[in-house]
């Protein structure tokens, strides 16, 4: 009698543990979210990523390193802004991006890089045809980066919304050069090699977000409209991922979940990094 209540006893606490491992695997998307994601590459994902409160400071937040803004730098081009500001991993390493994440990367999560993607109303730029592995090659291997798109604003096919084609993991295609008055990055995805009919508009309520794979096709048009559009881009992968040494002088990873696996040195969350600011832009390491 005793040894079948310890057997039973034991089997409980099995379940117990497996619908925990289920829970944190899972995190914020279902079972057919996370099988979309796979087969397409993108995911709408629709509710609001954070409490109100929460999104309103980071938006607040934003508006004042806008208005900070060195004069004559565009607003498209506030790329990692968290090394020097330590306050953005208040909504980087919150549990309600990770819990977006993780059902995709694992347990074990690291912050590889983020971006305000500003388009001023009138004339906010072009992001051209492409991929981000293209532009981060020889960074990661593997190259397994998901974007969580927050959006900021409003963000419509009136006033430029990213745009993807779907299913498209290819990942380094080949590029023309664009011109970078008009566009946000310098080269774009050869015509013969992209299909935009099969483009997908992601259009977002400001709170709301988008996940894309790093291979993933997109872009998105200039925002002639009289109304802003901003998003965050937030990019994560897995601590299997391993950032190439070489790029240590300009980049930095930081363990935002769980431990390293493949011997990464992180970042300090509460540092300010003016130094790797410094050596960026001295040696033109901007936008991806
Ligand atoms: O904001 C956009 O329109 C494009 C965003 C993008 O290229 C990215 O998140 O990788």
């Amino acid at each position: 009698m005793l040894t079948q209540r310890v057997v039973y006893e034991k089997e409980i606490s099995m379940r117990l543990a497996e619908a925990a491992q289920n829970r944190s695997v899972t995190g914020r998307l279902s079972s057919g979210q996370l099988e979309n994601y796979r087969r397409e590459g993108y995911l709408i994902y629709p509710d609001q990523v954070f409490p109100p409160a929460k999104f309103d400071a980071l938006k607040a937040h934003f508006e004042q390193k806008l208005l900070a803004l060195p004069e004559g730098v565009r607003p498209e081009s506030m790329d990692v802004p968290h090394f020097t500001d330590p306050k953005l991993f208040d909504w980087l390493f919150a549990d309600e991006v990770l819990d977006l994440v993780a059902p995709i990367l694992g347990p074990d999560i690291a912050l590889f890089a983020s971006h305000f993607i500003c388009k001023p109303r009138g004339n906010g730029k072009r992001v051209p045809w492409h991929e981000d592995s293209f532009y981060w090659k020889g960074m990661l291997d593997p190259m397994e980066v998901v974007t969580v798109w927050l959006a900021i604003d409003p963000s419509t096919l009136a006033n430029g919304c990213m745009k993807v084609i779907p299913r498209t993991f290819g990942g380094f295609s080949d590029y023309d050069p664009v011109d970078p008055a008009r566009n946000v990055f310098p080269t774009e995805i050869t015509k013969k090699q992209r299909d935009e009919s099969k483009a997908v508009p992601i259009e977002l309520q400001p709170n709301h977000a988008s996940l894309h794979d790093g291979r993933l096709m997109h872009g998105s048009d200039a925002n002639t409209s009289s109304i802003r559009r901003c998003g965050y881009t937030m990019r994560y992968v897995s601590t299997k991922t391993k950032l190439a040494d070489d790029r240590l002088a300009f980049h930095h990873l930081y363990l935002a979940r769980g431990r390293d696996h493949a011997g990464n040195q992180y970042g300090d969350p509460a540092r300010s990094y003016e130094d790797l600011a410094h050596y960026r832009e001295q040696h033109g390491k901007n936008g991806h």
